[in-house]
């Protein structure tokens, strides 16, 4: 990763993505609801036409050169995602739908083989509700015991409580590396030593980190990473799990099917190398191209520049929202959370400041944003969340404040 003292130049970027200059309800189009998922550059938009144009064909079949040509760019794809997060060999990229999924392979494949009752899965209050509801399912057939690292109320994890929470009862502690909702960046490699320091795995949620930070796994030295395509200029239906290439070896599959077979006879079958043993069927072939067209985009920009950007427009962001009366931000300082703001208003709830937003042409996102156990730990149904990327802008924020005003018009 270069790291120059280049800063984004958020106007330029915009002009690579068609969507942004389009209107919603007549106003110009404010996309803040970036944690959901972010929008398309037309160079990720060309590559999925590009594969359907020139060489689209079932990959890791054919003798003809089409497939041969959909499998090189398919396996290009894999040894670009590898690079841009430090994985030692491409085998250790798996393609799957999403972060869900990944997190559900690693639930389902590793948990079932090596979880037994008496064994714990640790995880933190402040997950997705796909960091949550795999272990549930797997610790009730497995016998296993799921236990969570608190919350502090500013939005940190509480470091106390893991101290007592890690043990050598815990298998597997998995957490996210920057909440979807709070936005706190979690100090990740400082858990995985903590993890591995009493025999437990890890497993990182990188849904949120991967897109908007560097992410070196190496370095992290986490076991697994889970991530998706769609949340980092990529499309929908692409994601990825990082594994260790030992852990990936011992697991046994998740899905069977095509694809991730060596043999099959009547009296069983033995498995592809990795990754191929997790790649069960027909895989999304364009999704995972576009998705390395994606991560040269995010690559050409610099990941430590993206980080910057966003934190400037936080910070920014911070100070604009300040003097809106009865607006409680969630979460920490500006200093230690990614570009994602979740707030609740006194005047109005969630969804109609999201409404009037809507109105305005403005894009957030308002509910419980797939963390229902960190806003009861708030004691909150739901709250509005701003998200940034690479193409917001300060003017864009000066709108969102403005608009908040009016909330308190309307409603105060
Ligand atoms: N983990 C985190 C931290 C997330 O933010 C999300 C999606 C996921 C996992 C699941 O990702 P998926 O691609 O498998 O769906 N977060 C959100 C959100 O905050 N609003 O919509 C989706």
């Amino acid at each position: 990763m270069t790291t120059t003292t280049r800063t984004l130049d958020p106007v330029r970027i915009r002009d690579d993505f068609p969507i942004l200059h389009r209107q919603v309800h007549g106003k110009r189009l404010i996309y803040l609801d970036n944690t959901a998922s972010t929008q398309k550059p037309r160079q990720v938009i060309n590559a999925l036409v590009q594969v359907y144009e020139e060489v689209y064909a079932n990959v890791h079949r054919g003798i003809h050169y089409l497939s041969e040509a959909a499998t090189e760019r398919y396996e290009g794809a894999r040894r670009k995602v590898a690079q841009f997060i430090n994985a030692r060999s491409p085998r250790e990229v798996i393609f799957v739908r999403n972060t869900t999924e990944g997190i559900n392979l690693v639930a389902y494949a590793w948990g079932m083989a090596n979880l037994r009752p008496g064994d714990e899965v640790l995880i933190t209050e402040m997950e997705h509700h796909s960091n949550i509801v795999p272990w549930q399912i797997i610790c009730e057939r497995t016998g296993a015991t799921l236990r969570w690292v608190p919350v502090t109320p500013d939005g940190y994890l509480d470091l106390d409580a893991l101290e007592r929470l890690l043990t050598e009862r815990t298998r597997l502690f998995a957490f996210t590396a920057m909440s979807n909702v709070v936005g706190t960046i979690n100090p990740v490699q400082e858990l995985v030593a903590r993890a591995h320091a009493v025999g437990a795995l890890v497993l990182v949620d990188g849904a949120q980190a991967v897109p908007h930070l560097p992410v070196d796994v190496q370095a992290w030295d986490c076991d697994f990473l889970a991530f998706s395509g769609h949340k980092m200029c990529g499309p929908s239906g692409i994601g990825i799990l990082y594994g260790k290439r030992q852990l990936l070896e011992e697991m046994p599959p998740f899905m069977g099917g095509g694809e991730m077979i060596r043999e099959v006879k009547m009296t069983g079958s033995r498995w592809n190398e990795v990754p191929h043993k997790f790649e069960a069927g027909t895989p999304a072939i364009a999704e995972a191209i576009a998705l390395g067209a994606a991560v040269d985009y995010l690559s050409q920009l610099g990941m430590e520049q993206v980080a910057a950007h966003e934190r400037q427009l936080v910070r920014y962001a911070y100070e604009r929202l300040q003097d809106i009366g009865g607006l409680k931000i969630l979460g920490p300082g500006p200093d230690d959370r990614g570009g994602v703001l979740a707030f609740v208003m006194e005047s109005a709830h969630p969804h109609d400041i999201a409404a009037i937003l809507d109105a305005e042409g403005i894009a957030i996102r308002a509910g419980h944003h797939c963390a229902q156990p960190l806003h009861d730990r708030y004691g909150l149904v739901a709250s509005a969340r701003a998200s940034f990327y690479i193409y917001n802008t300060e003017d864009e924020v000066d709108a969102l404040a403005l608009a908040l005003h009016r909330v308190n018009q309307v409603f105060g």
